[in-house]
């Protein structure tokens, strides 16, 4: 059991066999990430948070204290009112679980917008000897170079991040009526970044030509932060919201201020054949394309998984997706400095940032978060070739984007024939009644009256279906349907995720859902319906509606009893109530330690 003792080296780790101790402080104060200074939360000091090493099979003890005393929003890291109370300012929470999946995570704050204010940080689970790997697909003479840069693998996180506090963006949307949240100022690598104000040039050209007509008949344009107007809001909403713009700040949607911030920079062993990265979102809004300039990624796993593996350009990565990727180090041109590039694939605003990838004589390419000072590095001019112009699309029809329905588990795991599922639930999501708030099905989802509440995880559930919309009781061991209905027109993506397991995503469409159920709606439309390989995720994008409905389906088997959150990843969509509990399980219900209990 000794080589265990090297896995948990995080500083904050305290080792013995095969278990893991770690402890995060949580602190309140102020920060500067993108050269702004704004009060932010750290994890032990830094932001993002330390990253944790831990080895499949370990035991995991984390102790989350909480140190913030100067907000009155609890932190916790679970849910609160699911499967724990929220953490109080001054108070210590332990987590205790068996880390039985390999792979890349991310722990990050649920309660209400905590994620914003940057409470996250990198989780990797090295896998156990005698897991199947699907190297040998990528360059069968080097499964050994592969294996060692696995095994060196660093995380990438990529997230938006604003110059209001969570609690400030509430108060400003409840103030103006309006989803102040979609405006960001900075998109940040490894907590680093730049306010990057684009000319306003570059936003004529790079606005979405979907929206563009919308603009030009309300003889609008988008703001100087590349962010939708708030009069476009009222047209897209019509007169059933009120929207009072002045209630906001004119930095919330219209000024950009230039900063000078720093750019994270990837070292890459000038003598090595492969590197290795964990990229993840923990993005509160955007969706990103993610790109290293002349280099190729090898897709290896996807949301901590193995997957077939896949070689792309450009990865689209959602909120709270992971992509474990390999590079090949062939330093192209030798020009030593290449692009990192990350843009913003949402509709409501062109924003993007860059970091560095450059080979150096260093052997070990490192992880680093921001504790500053900053360097200046932003001025450094890339003379790489990009694959995505600034708005994140592809520069040449040869540049490969990741097709995430093309991802599929190695070795498979869909088991043939078909499952047949014991319940299908139809979930309708959207917006309701404004812009802010949402609902995974019908129902927006009330946070508030959660956290007061006694964790349901505490209480065994009824089989009844108490909560009206907001509530899906499961058996164990039984196979479920999870459809997700869009019928509001002009909706983004929603990236849902589901705690607890992952899903099998069975198909998408436009149009309305096909039938009654999966197995009526696939012989109608087989086309968009995956029964044999289907790519196997914790996290799942509905298409965005343009001018028809959409919809999405997946399936997963109920296996871990307990009270799981499925929520949009959006966290403005959250705030605003697009959740359900899934109470899974309930004929297996789990004890609880008394150790929670109080
Ligand atoms: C909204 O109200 C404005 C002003 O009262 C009116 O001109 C417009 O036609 C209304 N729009 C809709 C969609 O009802
Ligand atoms: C809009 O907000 C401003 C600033 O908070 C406030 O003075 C004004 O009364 C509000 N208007 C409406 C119609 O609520
Ligand atoms: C950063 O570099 C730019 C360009 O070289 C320079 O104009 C700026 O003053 C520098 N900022 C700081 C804070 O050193
Ligand atoms: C795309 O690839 C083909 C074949 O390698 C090449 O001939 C062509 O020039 C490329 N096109 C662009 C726009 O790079
Ligand atoms: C979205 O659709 C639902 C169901 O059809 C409807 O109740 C809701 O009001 C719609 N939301 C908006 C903002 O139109
Ligand atoms: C559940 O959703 C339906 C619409 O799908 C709605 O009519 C009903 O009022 C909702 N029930 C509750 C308890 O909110
Ligand atoms: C729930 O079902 C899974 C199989 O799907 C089984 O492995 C597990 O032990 C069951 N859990 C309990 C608590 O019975
Ligand atoms: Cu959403």
């Amino acid at each position: 059991m000794l080589s265990l003792l090297t896995l948990c080296l995080s500083l904050a780790a305290v080792t013995f066999a095969g278990q893991c101790h770690f402890k995060l402080e949580l602190t309140f104060g102020p920060g500067f990430p993108d050269g702004y200074e704004r009060n932010q939360i750290f994890i032990n000091g830094q932001y993002p948070g330390p990253l944790l090493e831990i080895q499949q099979d370990d035991w995991v003890e984390i102790e989350v204290l909480n140190s913030i005393h100067q907000t009155n929003t609890p932190w916790a890291d679970g849910v609160p009112g699911l499967t724990q109370r929220p953490i109080q300012p001054g108070e210590t929470f332990k987590y205790r679980w068996h880390a039985d999946q390999y792979g890349s995570y991310f722990y990050h704050a649920h309660s209400r917008g905590q994620i914003d204010d940057g409470a996250y940080g990198p989780i990797t689970i090295k896998p156990k000897a005698g897991i199947a790997k699907p190297f040998d697909k990528i360059a069968p003479a080097e499964v050994d170079l592969l294996k060692e840069a696995e095994a060196n693998v660093a995380p990438l996180l990529l997230s938006d991040w604003r110059h209001r506090t969570s609690e400030e963006t509430w108060t400003d949307q409840l103030a103006s009526g309006l989803e102040s949240a979609i405006c960001m100022d900075s998109l940040l690598v490894n907590g680093k970044g730049a306010v990057d104000c684009w000319s306003r040039e570059e936003i004529t050209q790079f606005t979405n030509p979907g929206i563009a007509p919308v603009l030009t008949q309300g003889n609008l344009e988008l703001t100087d932060k590349g962010c939708f107007p708030p009069a476009l809001f009222q047209i897209l909403l019509g007169n059933s919201s009120t929207i009072n713009s002045s209630a906001l700040p004119p930095s919330v949607f219209e000024i950009c201020t230039p900063t000078q911030g720093s750019r994270e920079t990837i070292k890459a062993p000038r003598d090595r054949k492969w590197l290795a990265l964990d990229v993840i979102s923990s993005a509160g809004i955007d969706t990103f394309a993610f790109s290293i300039d002349e280099h190729s990624l090898w897709v290896y796993a996807v949301d901590g998984h193995y997957v077939e593996p896949v070689k792309v350009d450009v990865l689209t990565v959602a909120n709270g997706d992971r992509y474990s990727v390999f590079i090949e180090l062939t330093n192209p041109g030798n020009k030593n400095n290449f692009g990192i590039r990350v843009a913003s694939l949402a509709l409501a605003q062109l924003i993007d940032t860059t970091a560095l990838f450059t080979y150096s004589s260093e052997d070990k390419q490192s992880y680093s978060t921001n504790h500053g000072p900053y360097t200046n590095t932003t001025s450094l001019a890339l003379a790489s070739t990009p694959y995505t112009n600034r708005a994140g699309l592809p520069l040449s029809p040869n540049t490969t984007v990741l097709d995430h329905a093309s991802t599929t588990p190695f070795p498979p795991q869909f088991p043939q024939p078909a499952p047949s599922p014991a319940q299908t639930f139809f979930l309708t999501s959207g917006n309701v009644g404004n812009s802010y708030t949402w609902a995974l099905n019908a129902t927006p989802f009330s946070h508030m009256a959660l956290e007061n509440a006694v964790p349901l995880l505490y209480s065994p559930p009824t089989l009844e279906n108490g909560d009206g919309n907001i509530t899906i009781v499961t058996q164990n061991n039984t196979w479920v349907d999870l459809i997700f209905l869009i019928p509001n027109l002009s909706q983004p993506p929603h990236p849902i995720h589901k705690h607890g397991n992952r899903a099998f995503i069975l198909g998408t469409g436009v149009g309305p859902f096909p039938g009654h159920t999966v197995a009526e709606a696939a012989a109608a439309q087989p086309e968009s319906f995956n029964l044999v390989n289907p790519s196997y995720r914790d996290g799942f994008v509905t298409p965005p509606s343009e001018d028809k409905p959409t919809w999405l389906a997946v399936r997963y088997k109920v296996e871990n009893p307990g009270a799981w959150l499925l929520h949009c990843h959006i966290q403005s969509h959250l705030n605003g109530g697009m959740a359900v509990v899934i109470l899974d399980g309930v004929d297996e219900w789990p004890e609880v330690h008394a150790q929670y209990q109080n």
